[in-house]
């Protein structure tokens, strides 16, 4: 039973305090404008709390801030004066109680449960910087995440706090383990009980639009994920203008992102694009996928808009349901992958909506997209969206002419825009590379054409895109070398009809290996790499090779194995 229903939350008391309001005028309208650079900026306190002041003044209707249900029947709505009550008692459990300070980090590893939102915001609050991560991460990826970024507090659940505690005495910096369940543990703080004894009263910080607010650990060509650091700005850039058409969410609006809260996507769906509007952020707590759940729910409850991935879309179609005209939903976006024209005609002629694309990465949030109300192209990602100035260029950082191929790149110079990362963490080399001429190279092939409409063509590095999820080959690969079986191996990107692309091993087995049963070797890899490392990375698909293809160097030719899966798909 979850504390925080919505009869208990009246126990509460609301304390008075002062607000700032700045973002948002009384009608949800934003203040600011597309390059306007406020020096100060804070989510809680210049969007939250504002809400919560209309909500006093009975200038906003009914419907919950936050709405979570399950499927046992579950519920908890809160209002944002619940909401800025419970967010200003994280503050208090994380600075008085933990001892956090501004510009501490704080690892949060939650599935999709209301105390989520309550970390996040209490974390905004306390300029404590939070770096969202799946429930898929096992001991190993944590491990890495809590040194490689120092941070000193993690917060998760009971099906993790084992995997973390296998690896705390690694992590020197690790001061408070705050657990999210009905359930103790030795050496844990229990968040639950924490929020309920907390004083409601704090001050929030006056951060710097520029101050860092979060970090989310992003998989590139090499190595291990790299640390993108993100400012208050990404919160802020949701203020303004052009942001506020993409989706032209009302505080009336009941909105669901379907994206598992370790993911930009959640962070900008189901926190600040739907708060800036006021909008009702919904949520299922969905701990398995599972497509006739989402169908259900979006018959039972008053969904007004969505966003996915659109391998989330495709498997809903790919099911055999009867009628999908849902009654309340007005408008579909998705974002993660690229969506194929032919798939978005078919959600349009089961459902009557068009599916509205979106398009960004973990370093730039929010980049291009198709407006709410304006024309929808078929297979493209939309325009960009200002403040940023999207432009294709060639590997020098020049400007390309429409419709030629090149990288899709963000201007940075002479202005870095509010929204864009800060920098990978600790690691100067990777910030500069992605750096071309006074353009951040995202790394992804792109055409623009004459109206400025972008469409997505696909990357020519080793990354690999699976249902929105991007995976570096390394990750796969030192997991799959941890087990006896394997003497090599290539992973790369293979087409797939449902999730885009799926991971795609290549393995020389070890001599005492070479006599097994293939198939069930390949299961025991498959377990294996679930085992050691997020699942959402084990290779769907796995082939047995005697050797690999190798430059002269010795260097591993994965574009030649990619080419030669991609062949193979057009064949089939
Ligand atoms: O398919 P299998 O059953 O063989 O394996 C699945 C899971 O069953 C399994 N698994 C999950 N938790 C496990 C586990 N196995 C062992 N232990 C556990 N604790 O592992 C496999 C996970 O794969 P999956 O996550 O793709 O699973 P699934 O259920 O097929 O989900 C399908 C999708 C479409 C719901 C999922 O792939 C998804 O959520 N994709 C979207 C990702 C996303 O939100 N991307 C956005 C990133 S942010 C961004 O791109 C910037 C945009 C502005």
């Amino acid at each position: 039973v979850l504390w925080g229903t919505h009869k208990s939350c009246h126990a509460f008391h609301l304390a008075p305090r002062t607000l700032r309001f700045q973002s948002v005028s009384a009608t949800g309208a934003p203040r600011w404008n597309d390059h306007d650079r406020p020096e100060k900026f804070n989510f809680a306190s210049d969007v939250l709390d504002y809400w919560t002041q209309m909500e006093k003044e009975g200038k906003r209707g009914p419907n919950p801030a936050l709405w979570w249900v399950n499927s046992q029947g579950d519920e908890v709505k809160w209002s944002f004066r619940e909401l800025t009550d419970f967010t200003c008692r994280a503050a208090n459990v994380f600075t008085q109680t933990c001892g956090l300070q501004q510009g501490d980090r704080l690892a949060l590893i939650l599935p999709r449960v209301p105390e989520w939102w309550l970390v996040a915001m209490g974390c905004i609050r306390t300029g404590i910087i939070f770096m969202p991560g799946t429930t898929q991460l096992k001991a190993k990826d944590i491990l890495y995440r809590l040194k490689q970024s120092n941070a000193q507090s993690i917060v998760t659940t009971d099906a993790l706090a084992p995997e973390v505690d296998s690896v705390a005495s690694e992590c020197p910096a690790l001061k408070t383990k705050l657990l999210v369940s009905d359930h103790g543990r030795e050496g844990w703080l229990d968040f639950r009980s924490l929020i309920q004894s907390a004083s409601p009263d704090h001050t929030c910080i006056k951060s710097k639009t520029t101050d860092p607010m979060v970090i989310f650990f992003t998989s590139g060509t090499t190595g291990f994920p790299k640390m993108a650091k993100h400012s208050h700005g990404l919160s802020l850039r949701h203020s303004f203008p052009s942001s506020r058409k993409l989706l032209q969410l009302k505080a009336s609006d009941v909105f669901w992102c379907l994206s598992d809260p370790g993911w930009i996507l959640a962070v900008m769906g189901a926190v600040f694009e739907p708060w800036t509007a006021g909008s009702t952020v919904f949520i299922h707590h969905l701990p398995q996928f599972d497509p006739k759940v989402i169908v259900e729910t979006l018959f039972k409850y008053p969904i007004t808009q969505c966003i996915a991935a659109p391998s989330v879309y495709r498997m809903i179609l790919q099911e055999n349901f009867g009628s999908l005209r849902f009654p309340t939903l007005e408008h579909c976006t998705t974002g993660g992958e690229a969506m194929l024209p032919e798939e978005q005609e078919k959600w349009r002629q089961r459902t009557g909506l068009l599916v509205h694309q979106v398009y960004g990465q973990s370093e730039t949030g929010l980049t291009c997209g198709t407006l709410r109300g304006s024309q929808v192209k078929p297979g493209s990602m939309g325009k960009a969206i200002p403040p940023f100035d999207v432009q294709v260029i060639d590997d020098e950082g020049n400007v390309l002419p429409p419709n030629t191929e090149g990288n899709l790149g963000i201007r940075i110079k002479p202005t870095k825009p509010i929204g864009l990362f800060m920098l990978y963490e600790n690691d100067p080399v990777k910030t500069a590379k992605v750096e071309c001429g006074d353009f951040y190279n995202t790394g992804d092939k792109v055409t623009i054409d004459e109206e400025g409409y972008i469409w997505f063509l696909g990357r020519d590095d080793d990354i690999i895109n699976a249902s929105g999820y991007r995976i570096g080959p390394a990750e796969v690969e030192s997991a799959l070398a941890e087990h006896p079986a394997v003497a090599e191996s290539a992973v790369v990107s293979s087409p797939d009809p449902i999730r885009g692309q799926v991971v795609k091993a290549f393995i020389v087995l070890t001599p005492q290996f070479l006599s097994h049963d293939p198939d069930q070797l390949a299961k025991e890899l498959q377990e294996h790499v679930k085992a050691v490392t997020a699942p959402y990375k084990y290779p769907r698909k796995v082939e047995f090779v005697p050797e690999l293809p190798k430059t002269i160097t010795g260097k591993i030719k994965r574009s030649e194995l990619r080419e030669k899966e991609s062949s193979q798909m057009q064949r089939q």
